[in-house]
């Protein structure tokens, strides 16, 4: 696993934004496994005309099938929880152990000294997307505070056409700190940790492609988290 830490750009707090990369993730048994069970889940959605479409397709799943996030006003479709089977549980097993091994070696290096509030999660929830072709994407946003707490640790596994993820800093007053622009390639993971949803929005931005991976230039991404209930989570002050 390779760690950039993103100094803070807040100037209220001095805690900075963690972000891991690590390439070969899966075997490969499980890798075909799992880009079978993407290429063939029936439960993608995201793209029918009723649900004011998005570019690209998506399925929540949440092990107690909470709704991706609550306190929203309205209820959509592709944010209700899919109920998770055995190959989605064989690949989350996997991810946490090899996370809880990342994280545990980051947390007792004692030459990491950034200064990063460094969430170890116990996923209980994966959001699949599917980006289709260059023309899909997924705009900047952050993740919700009020599913996933103001510093989460959030795991995306990608399978598929290499993309660019852009992070770029979040409040108008910070448009002084520069954006920031991963690779990342197919059977591989990228981490967000600390600060980063607070400080950054993420993106994957459109991409012309000139060469393919997989039929169609398809990506897939599996984004592990913890989803919190309202009441684990302090409120915004
Ligand atoms: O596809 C990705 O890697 C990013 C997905 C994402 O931004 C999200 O699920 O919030």
């Amino acid at each position: 696993m390779e760690w950039t830490y993103l100094p803070s750009i807040d100037p209220t707090t001095n805690y900075g934004s963690l972000i891991g990369q690590c390439h070969d993730i899966l075997p490969t048994d499980l890798y075909l496994l799992l880009e079978n069970w993407c290429y063939t889940n029936p439960h993608y959605m995201g793209h029918q005309p009723e649900e004011m479409p998005v570019p690209r397709t998506q399925i929540w799943y949440q092990q107690d099938h909470n709704y991706f996030c609550p306190s929203w006003k309205g209820v959509f479709p592709r944010w209700k929880s899919r109920t998770y089977d055995t190959i989605l549980q064989l690949v989350q097993n996997y991810i946490q152990t090899r996370i809880d091994s990342f994280l545990a070696s980051y947390s007792s290096d004692q030459s990491s000294h950034q200064k990063v509030i460094l969430e170890h999660p116990k996923i209980n929830s994966c959001l699949v997307n599917r980006y289709r072709n260059g023309n899909d994407s997924i705009k900047p946003h952050r993740d919700s505070r009020d599913s996933f707490g103001p510093t989460p640790t959030i795991i995306g596994l990608s399978l598929g056409q290499c993309r660019t993820l852009e992070l770029q800093p979040a409040l108008k007053n910070h448009q002084q700190h520069p954006s920031y622009r991963f690779k990342i390639p197919d059977n591989s993971l990228f981490i967000m940790a600390g600060n980063s949803q607070n400080q950054y929005l993420h993106s994957i931005p459109k991409q012309k492609s000139t060469s393919s991976l997989l039929p169609n230039f398809e990506r897939f991404s599996l984004t592990f988290r913890e989803w919190k209930h309202p009441d684990q989570i302090q409120p915004n002050n």
